[in-house]
């Protein structure tokens, strides 16, 4: 079984959505701040942004869709969780190997990729205001560790998710199913054979496309299923 979440399962947390009514693309225009232009353009506002976002994020805890998620690991001989979300609520949670399709807001990495990033650069990293910190190697812009608009999915997280998506059942949580080419995955999955279910409070472009759709909050659903296993 795999797993592919979107903003939507931590929403209940109180870590804002993207598209929703009170959501993120309502108040910052995307290509103000989530491209790699934007940055160049203006690191500064990019940085503190994010800045703004761990700050919101911390003060979040999991919900009940990220515990039982981190349990189905133990419980299923195969289980996989995808996700878009940048905010590390499914590690905190319990989940181990997660494949993070858009990064993280946790990581940084350099914005000239000079350097093979260390794993885990120093956490004072994220705490700098204002500007972002310089690369120890090149003196460069230091930048968050996500996939913004434009930007290429690494190759290793790409293969990683393809071969997740070879599955006998596979899950769409919480997502608006607009963003390519991470909800690419449920074709993927459909088309090698897996039983596709969506779980989401609203009806999105592939609700039609999957096997089952479930209209309700992930955290409930996923709470009903887990108590019937
Ligand atoms: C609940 C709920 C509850 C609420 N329970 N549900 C093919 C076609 C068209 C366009 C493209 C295409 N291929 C590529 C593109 C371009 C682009 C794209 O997809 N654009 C579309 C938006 C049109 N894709 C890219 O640029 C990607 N890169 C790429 O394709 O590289 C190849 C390439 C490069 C150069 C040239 C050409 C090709 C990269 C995409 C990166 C996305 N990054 C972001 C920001 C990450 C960093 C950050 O957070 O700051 O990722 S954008 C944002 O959207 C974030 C999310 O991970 C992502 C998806 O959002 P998500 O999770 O679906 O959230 P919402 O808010 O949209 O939806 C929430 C849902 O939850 C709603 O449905 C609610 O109903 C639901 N919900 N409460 C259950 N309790
Ligand atoms: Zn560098």
């Amino acid at each position: 079984m795999t797993a592919l979440t979107g903003a939507g399962v931590s929403a209940s947390s109180g870590v804002p959505t993207f598209r929703d009514p009170d959501g993120l693309w309502k108040t910052f225009r995307p290509a103000e701040l989530a491209t790699p232009e934007a940055f160049r353009d203006n690191p500064g506002r990019v940085w503190e942004w994010y800045l703004w976002r761990r700050g919101k994020i911390a003060a979040c805890t999991p919900n009940r869709a990220h515990r039982v998620l981190a349990r189905w690991r133990e419980r299923f001989g195969r289980f996989e969780l995808v996700t878009q979300n940048v905010d590390g609520l499914h590690e905190r949670a319990g989940s181990t190997d997660v494949i993070r399709f858009h990064g993280s807001v946790w990581e940084v990495r350099c914005a000239a990729r000079c350097a093979d990033s260390p794993e885990g650069w120093p956490d004072e990293m994220l705490q700098y205001a204002e500007l972002p910190p310089p690369c120890p190697y090149c003196g460069g812009p230091l930048r968050p560790g996500v996939v913004w608009f434009g930007e290429v999915i690494p190759a290793d997280t790409l293969r990683r998710s393809s071969e997740a998506a070879d599955c006998e059942v596979f899950i769409v949580a919480g997502t608006s199913a607009l963003v390519y080419p991470a909800i690419g995955l449920v074709a993927a999955a459909r088309s090698m054979g897996a039983f596709t279910i969506e779980i989401n409070v609203e009806r999105t472009p592939v609700s039609g496309d999957v096997d089952l759709s479930i209209s309700g909050p992930a955290e409930e659903i996923l709470g009903l299923v887990d108590d019937q296993l």
